[in-house]
């Protein structure tokens, strides 16, 4: 039989236990914001063109995100229109609709599987104008200001997702 001494520190190592786990997960929660911060300090300053307002959209393109493709796969905007975005996840899982060169799509992707090193984050905080996270069975919104004439693409870059054929080609003429 364990004297009431022996549960007492049992109970305290328990505690302890707990509040150290505690600390951990405030360090990792630290550590996340931290990753926004960096994110959100992104200059917000593209080739392709630039976020603008619903409300001055000249055209709603709805796009849909199925299991790990978009709908259409091809779009062709005009230089400087006013796109609003709509896009509907139709999927089971989480993807992301990024606008963007292929140089902005690679950089992007690098910072993803970066990112998702981070034990038990999820690898999609993102807080650039050009991209936008779309959770399972939800919608989202983007309206993006074209620049000139350019071959961009829509892409999906949380990890392994592109690589799946989560890609779109924009072009912008
Ligand atoms: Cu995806």
């Amino acid at each position: 039989m364990p004297s009431i001494s022996v549960i007492r520190l049992l109970a305290l190592a328990i505690f302890a236990v707990a509040s150290a786990s505690a600390v951990r997960a405030e360090v990792a929660g630290s550590g996340h914001s931290m990753a926004m911060e960096h994110h959100a300090s992104h200059k917000d300053d593209f080739s392709f063109g630039e976020p603008s307002e619903a409300r001055l959209a000249q055209r709603t393109v709805a796009i849909t995100m199925t299991e790990m493709s978009f709908e259409p796969k091809i779009l062709t905007v005009k230089p400087g229109e006013i796109v609003r975005f709509v896009i509907t996840n139709s999927s089971d899982v989480d993807h992301e609709f990024t606008l963007g060169d292929k140089a902005t799509q690679q950089a992007h992707r690098k910072e993803m599987a970066a990112m998702v090193t981070m034990p038990g984050m999820p690898p999609m905080h993102h807080h650039e104008a050009n991209a936008v996270t779309v959770r399972a069975h939800e919608s989202k919104e983007m309206t993006w200001k074209f620049g000139p004439a350019a071959q961009l693409e829509y892409d999906c870059n949380i990890p392994g997702h592109f690589e799946a054929g989560m890609t779109g080609a924009l072009i912008v003429q």
